[in-house]
């Protein structure tokens, strides 16, 4: 894990490069081993195309700010430095550098030198020359090129190691690079990166009937559930980082599945977000810690809300109310402890809301699509309804602990519930919203849109939908909504909903918000079937969502995504791009798909009492081994069928 690994052979020359970043160093460290089968003379040139660090101004300002760009030799050392009059932090621009352990024969430092006029990446002319020309770019276009001249014994291994990495002064690099070029640090640097992945995925490993879900279970879905937690939505292959940096309502979902595997992380980050939430109760939508730049302060229905999982699923976790008497400060002034804050959520959410009783969707709830139908302050949520129905009750549990009353909470359940069952409920599902004009969205009565997933899903997780009235609306998610490869967010897609002049959105048919498979909605899909105890149902819709699944079943050509990671949608069967995956790395489905197969399938729940074992898994996947790290110990868990299971320590 961690690392990314390059074999190629030719002529008699076998050549391995593995790139890793090690936990002591700023410093991406180039592994290569080269073995040849004569003697021979190898030249080797590593490269880096160096860019402004923010790739927005390499594009709209390069012809200007190249006028502040230095690349140069200190030694054997090449630095670039990036002028910092305009960077947002000016004081955390790094220097970067570039250094090998073996001797530098030659270098560039100006892409041009090293690239050529008129030449490509594919063939640089310093290459092709055999020959660099110790370029220096004071003012143009940067990079890195070394030459590195080595004599290989017929049989020898020979390994060299290049170093690209980050440090505040020359002095910094010097030392640095120094430290790099001990014999042991790469291989420090891998097992120091082996040891911290196996701490991370020892915390819930699993021998399942189905190996392509215990791939996912035991490496892939935690991997992925750590790179979104740690990035958020600001880097990917897809978000630039330009303008998501981290969302209130993404992150406080990613923590939910960092706080089985590591709560000190999770707590760091849950700090983080609480000092995004105001004493009125709401929180700011996204906000940007490492640039620094204002935060986005529209208010959505349901950031504040998630708040409150997060630190009911750490309060679980740790079996300690520790964390609740957390002093942490508000963003508009004032500190309060972590149980005010919460208690802020609540109390934000009771006086926003609607005529109708449910909660006002001001800028959207979860669904982004939705902010249309509230642009004049009236419109209201039932999701948000439901949403909120489940946090109550996690409140009146936390409460309870802490010695208080939880009568506020119920109460405000009970009326959630009946507004739920009335006015939420359609004949055969629960509908989705209200418009500002008090149209009814999700409805039979509607043309379009007239059936939402998370409705359904929601009047089961948050209990408030009447048992018969759960039943039934999940089995018409099954009829209307569940296709081979996932299930649809909203069924039929709209067109031209509810007027062509002004619709409420303009995703394509079948594409992204608009009826594709939305992979994160569908997994609370998977908790309901759950919840009611339909485990066939349940394991069919996580498994037809298993990457390797999913694309061989679409046929790699049609799906276009890794097979082992999730992807946030995919085209539905409206679009005739059916079979598509889009966005996949950073997306909610990761952090809820964990929480889906270990909470639910395999049924493997903290609580206050303790690890709470109730599985739903299929016949076919019985027999089921867990091992799992709770509360500093670890625990060996068999399940032999959903009423007969073993826990003892491992
Ligand atoms: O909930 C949102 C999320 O914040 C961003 N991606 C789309 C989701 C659904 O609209």
């Amino acid at each position: 894990m961690g690392y990314t690994g390059f074999q190629a052979e030719r002529r008699g020359l076998e050549a391995n490069v593995t790139y890793l970043v090690g936990r002591e160093e700023n410093v991406l460290i180039w592994e290569m081993s080269l073995r040849s089968d004569r003697d021979r003379k190898v030249q080797i040139f590593p490269y880096v195309e160096l860019g402004m660090m923010e790739f927005l101004r390499e594009i709209q300002w390069q012809c200007y700010n190249k006028h502040q760009l230095a690349c140069y030799p200190m030694g054997e050392v090449l630095v670039y430095r990036y002028g910092v009059e305009n960077q947002p932090r000016p004081d955390e621009t790094p220097l970067v550098f570039f250094a090998a352990d073996v001797p530098v024969a030659a270098f560039d430092c100006d892409r041009d030198s090293f690239v050529g006029s008129y030449w490509s990446e594919e063939n640089p002319v310093g290459v092709e020359q055999g020959e660099l020309s110790d370029s220096v770019m004071y003012g143009g276009d940067p990079c890195f090129a070394l030459q590195l001249d080595l004599e290989l014994a017929a049989g020898e291994e020979r390994k060299v190691h290049i170093f690209l990495g980050t440090a505040m002064t020359e002095e910094e690099i010097l030392q640095t690079a120094a430290r790099c070029r001990k014999a042991d640090f790469a291989q420090r640097a891998r097992e120091g990166l082996q040891e911290q992945w196996e701490r991370y995925l020892s915390g819930f490993q699993c021998t399942l009937a189905d190996k392509d879900a215990q791939t996912m279970v035991n490496i892939w879905n935690p991997y992925q559930v750590e790179r979104n937690f740690q990035f958020s939505r600001n880097i990917s292959y897809y978000a630039t980082g330009t303008f998501r940096g981290v969302g209130m309502r993404d992150t406080a979902q990613d923590i939910l599945a960092m706080i089985p595997l590591d709560t000190g992380r999770a707590r760091e980050k849950m700090d983080l977000l609480f000092s995004q939430q105001y004493r009125d109760g709401h929180c700011n939508h996204y906000f940007f810690p490492t640039e620094g730049w204002e935060p986005v302060t529209r208010i959505h229905s349901d950031n504040h809300l998630w708040l409150i999982m997060d630190v009911y699923h750490l309060v679980m976790e740790e079996g300690s109310l520790e964390y609740l008497s957390r002093e942490l400060p508000y963003y508009d002034g004032g500190w309060g402890s972590v149980w005010e804050h919460v208690g802020k959520s609540i109390e934000f959410t009771l006086s926003h809301m609607g005529e109708n009783g449910f909660p006002l969707m001001l800028c959207s709830d979860w669904n982004d699509m939705l902010y249309k139908v509230c642009r004049k302050g009236k419109g209201e949520s039932i999701w948000t309804g439901m949403q909120f129905g489940t946090v109550l009750r996690m409140m009146k549990e936390l409460a309870g602990l802490m010695g208080e009353s939880g009568v506020k909470y119920e109460e405000a359940y009970q009326q959630m519930q009946e507004k739920v069952n009335s006015l939420g409920w359609d004949g055969a599902w629960f509908r989705r919203c209200i418009t500002d004009e008090g149209v009814f969205i999700g409805s039979d009565r509607e043309p379009q849109a007239k059936i939402w997933l998370n409705t359904q899903s929601w009047a089961v997780i948050s209990g408030l939908g009447d048992p018969d009235k759960q039943i039934a609306a999940m089995d018409s998610v099954r009829k209307y909504m569940d296709t081979e490869l996932g299930i649809r967010k909203i069924y039929p897609a709209m067109e031209d909903y509810p007027s062509k002049e002004d619709p409420l959105t303009y995703y394509n048919k079948g594409c992204g918000e608009n009826g594709s498979v939305f992979c994160h909605a569908n997994t609370w899909a998977i908790i309901a079937e759950c919840m009611l105890g339909r485990s066939d149902y349940a394991w069919k819709y996580y498994r037809q969502l298993l990457p390797m699944v999913a694309q061989a079943r679409a046929g790699q050509e049609r799906y276009r995504a890794e097979p082992y990671v999730y992807a946030s949608n995919i085209f539905g069967p409206e679009s005739d791009r059916f079979g598509l995956a889009n966005v996949s790395w950073l997306t909610g489905t990761a952090a809820w798909m964990y929480l889906a197969v270990t909470q639910y399938l395999l049924g493997i729940r903290p609580c206050w009492e303790g690890l709470s074992v109730k599985p739903c898994l299929p016949r076919e996947m019985l027999p089921a081994v867990v091992t799992r790290r709770f509360r500093g110990k670890v625990y060996r868990i068999t399940i032999r069928s959903n009423d007969d299971v073993d826990v003892e320590p491992a």
